[in-house]
């Protein structure tokens, strides 16, 4: 069987000098390539020793830190599947994440082991590790009694590599399964098209400070720097002073608009600062055309935005040689190449250049399905083969993508997906509340914030302040609506569908 096991891929780009830095932590720490292949080895050693089946899933909710990234790197080599979660999320959340991905082994910081230990033995989880990000942890412990090398397992194109959740537009969450072939074809694309430079141009240095739980961070961003043999400079957290300080060392930077907008608002932001820079790339969410203009007046770069998701990885990027055209603002680029990308109308019709409509994808990127919801996968679908994105919008006729909306019902709040039908649910079982709507409303900060509508039962009356304190202690904080108003009724059309467009409108400000 030819292998094609994304971890042999991007090892196989290491540099020759194995001794040199592949990542530089903010707190002064060095790894080495050799490091990362050996820790890996050790981790993946140490996975495989608890027997469990190829394709057993491997839960990981720990804050930022290298050692997570050589987690990742060793639940590939060992072909088991990474199910990455965000730190954010509070007991209700893991529960559900828990028992609908049925991890083998659950890896959380040594300060949630606790309650999460708990819930995960009570869903059959075999195994809860703990791994801190100060490099202590049982999962440290155990692998350390491990081999520092390893053979890696060989899998086919087609294997599970990671399942991403991804919030549903009606229900609970459902995990986007991405295979080894899948990812492993995104980073090629992308490592072309983006021109990454190799050591005998100079070699770029990506400065990393978005999360690695979702697909930008972890697989868009580390997978560029890995597949290059790039040097990392890593960013436990985003402080955009921190950034500052590291960009003149760095050559390549990737954020979503959030990070743009709050690097903008230092006055330490200069065309020396960038005197070194090559790239500057923005997704996960509408990039303001005037960030885009004034992020090119400070700095004398154009940013390049690019378009994709969870369930498809990357799809659509400006180009990066000036030569394949120009970067324009407001627009999410061309279909990245092996990517189909068609915009029907209403009927299923194709649209013609310029008109808005429904985007549809094919490409060697799209996912493998739904983990375990088949049904919601054939839903998405189109009968040719096409993956319905759910977002809006309309193609040039140089075939560049502008996004105008979503079809889904989905706040897009400094890079993370809020589903309004989840926040509502929340809020229509508090005691009081008749029903709710949950709008997005434009946010200098975060592009979009949720506003919850809330109508009190006959009878009752609601402390819309106490509603946020109780949503808090139940929900991931980036989905606690900021604001909150209490009103007599909210406004339905003639079908008795409530009218978030109007919502919309009125509280935009
Ligand atoms: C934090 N808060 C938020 C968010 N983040 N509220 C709404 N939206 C958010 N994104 C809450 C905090 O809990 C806090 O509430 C208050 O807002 C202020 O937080 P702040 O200190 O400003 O937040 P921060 O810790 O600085 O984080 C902001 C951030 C972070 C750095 C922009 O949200 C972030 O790293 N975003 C990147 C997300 C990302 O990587 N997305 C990629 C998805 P309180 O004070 O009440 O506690 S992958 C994807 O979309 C695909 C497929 C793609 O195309 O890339
Ligand atoms: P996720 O669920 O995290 O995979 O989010 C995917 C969604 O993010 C897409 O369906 C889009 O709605 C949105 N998105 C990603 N990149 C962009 C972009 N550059 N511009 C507008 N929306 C984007």
């Amino acid at each position: 069987m030819k292998n094609a096991n994304l971890y042999s891929a991007l090892c196989a780009a290491f540099p020759s000098n194995l001794g040199s830095c592949a990542v530089e932590t903010d707190s002064g720490l060095c790894y080495s390539w050799q490091d990362l292949e050996e820790a890996s080895a050790m981790v993946a050693n140490m996975l495989e020793s608890l027997d469990l089946p190829i394709g057993a899933r491997i839960a990981v909710q720990v804050e930022k830190s290298v050692e997570a990234l050589i987690l990742y790197l060793a639940t590939l080599r060992a072909a088991m599947v990474y199910v990455p979660l965000n730190t954010a999320y509070q007991s209700a959340e893991m529960a559900y994440f828990i028992g609908n991905a049925t991890p083998a082994v659950v890896v959380c910081t040594g300060r949630n082991f606790g309650w999460l230990s708990k819930l995960a033995f009570k869903a059959g989880t075999g195994h809860v590790f703990t791994l801190n990000d100060d490099r202590t942890g049982s999962l440290l412990d155990r692998a350390s009694q491990f081999p520092r090398s390893h053979a890696v397992r060989p899998v086919l194109p087609d294997a599970l590599a990671a399942i991403i959740y991804t919030s549903g537009t009606t229900g609970r969450s459902k995990g986007a399964m991405l295979s080894h072939g899948n990812l492993l074809s995104n980073a090629l694309v992308l490592k072309d098209y983006w021109g990454w430079r190799g050591a005998e141009e100079g070699g770029d240095v990506l400065l990393h400070a978005l999360p690695i739980f979702h697909v930008h961070g972890l697989f868009v961003a580390i997978h560029g720097a890995l597949i290059n043999g790039s040097k990392m400079l890593w960013c436990a957290r985003f402080d955009p002073q921190v950034v500052l300080g590291q960009l003149p060392r760095a050559t390549v930077f990737m954020g979503v608009p959030t990070l743009y907008v709050r690097l903008l608002a230092e006055p330490g932001l200069n065309q020396s600062v960038v005197r070194n820079m090559r790239l500057f790339i923005s997704g996960s969410a509408p990039l303001l055309l005037e960030t885009f203009t004034q992020w090119e007046k400070r700095t004398g770069h154009t940013i390049l935005e690019r378009y994709g998701m969870s369930e498809t990885v990357m799809l659509t990027s400006n180009p990066c040689r000036s030569e394949d055209g120009p970067r324009l603002g407001g627009t999410v680029g061309q279909p990245l190449p092996g990517v189909q990308l068609r915009i029907l109308g209403e009927a299923g019709q194709a649209l013609p250049v310029g008109a808005i409509g429904a985007i549809q994808v094919k490409g060697p990127g799209v996912f493998c399905g739904y983990w375990q919801m088949p049904e919601k996968t054939a839903e998405e679908f189109t009968p040719d083969g096409y993956f319905k994105t759910g977002d809006v919008g309309h193609i040039d006729a140089a075939g560049y993508v502008t996004i105008v909306g979503r079809s889904k019902d989905l706040i897009i709040s400094g890079g993370y997906n809020v589903y309004p039908a989840e926040i509502e649910g929340y809020i229509n079982a508090l005691p009081g509340v008749a029903e709710s709507a949950v709008v997005g409303v434009p946010d200098a900060d975060f592009g979009e914030v949720g506003i919850a509508v809330v109508t009190a039962k006959s009878g009752a009356t609601l402390d819309p302040a106490g509603i946020l304190v109780t949503l808090k202690a139940m929900l991931a904080n980036f989905k606690i609506p900021k604001r909150c108003v209490v009103v007599p009724e909210l406004p339905r059309n003639a079908m008795g569908k409530v009218q978030k467009n109007l919502l919309r409108q009125q509280y935009q400000n």
